[in-house]
């Protein structure tokens, strides 16, 4: 019994570790300038993690609202929180650090293989993080 358990999660383990982890840093200044997430895109498939590693202080992270795919859950990390979650469902979500949102910390993460033309930022962020969504796009996707 016990060879055919250890038998069954060496043949299972490798299609458990096939969901990666992505760790993305939350930092007071960055290669990019202040209050980055770094990086600030990243592309995953379905069933993929990230782990958000604060850096520094005072930082944390949840979805912008009317920025997640159909279907997708909202969520919010606490603050100065080592925090992991999972994105199953397709799409784009745009993530926000909310003490530093209007100082531009956000990211985009692709999940799956949306259309381009699906990503539609919504136009009543804050100026700052506009602007780094903007960014984002220009060099990452289109
Ligand atoms: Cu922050």
């Amino acid at each position: 019994m016990r060879t055919l358990l250890l038998a069954l999660s060496l043949i299972l383990s490798p299609c458990l570790s096939a969901q990666t982890v992505h760790e993305v840093l939350m930092l007071n200044t960055g290669v990019s300038g202040p209050m980055p997430f770094e990086p600030d895109y990243l592309a995953i498939e379905p069933g993929d993690s990230l782990r958000f590693i604060p850096q520094d202080r005072g930082h944390n992270v949840g979805t912008i609202k009317g920025f997640i795919p159909e279907g997708a859950e909202r969520f919010m990390s606490k603050i100065d929180e080592d925090f992991t979650t999972r994105f199953d469902v397709e799409g784009w979500y745009g993530l926000r650090c909310p003490p530093h949102y209007t100082m531009g910390m956000v990211m985009l993460v692709k999940v799956g293989n949306p259309s381009p033309d699906s990503l539609v930022i919504p136009v009543d962020l804050p100026a700052e993080a506009l602007q780094r969504f903007e960014r984002i796009v220009k060099t990452n996707v289109r």
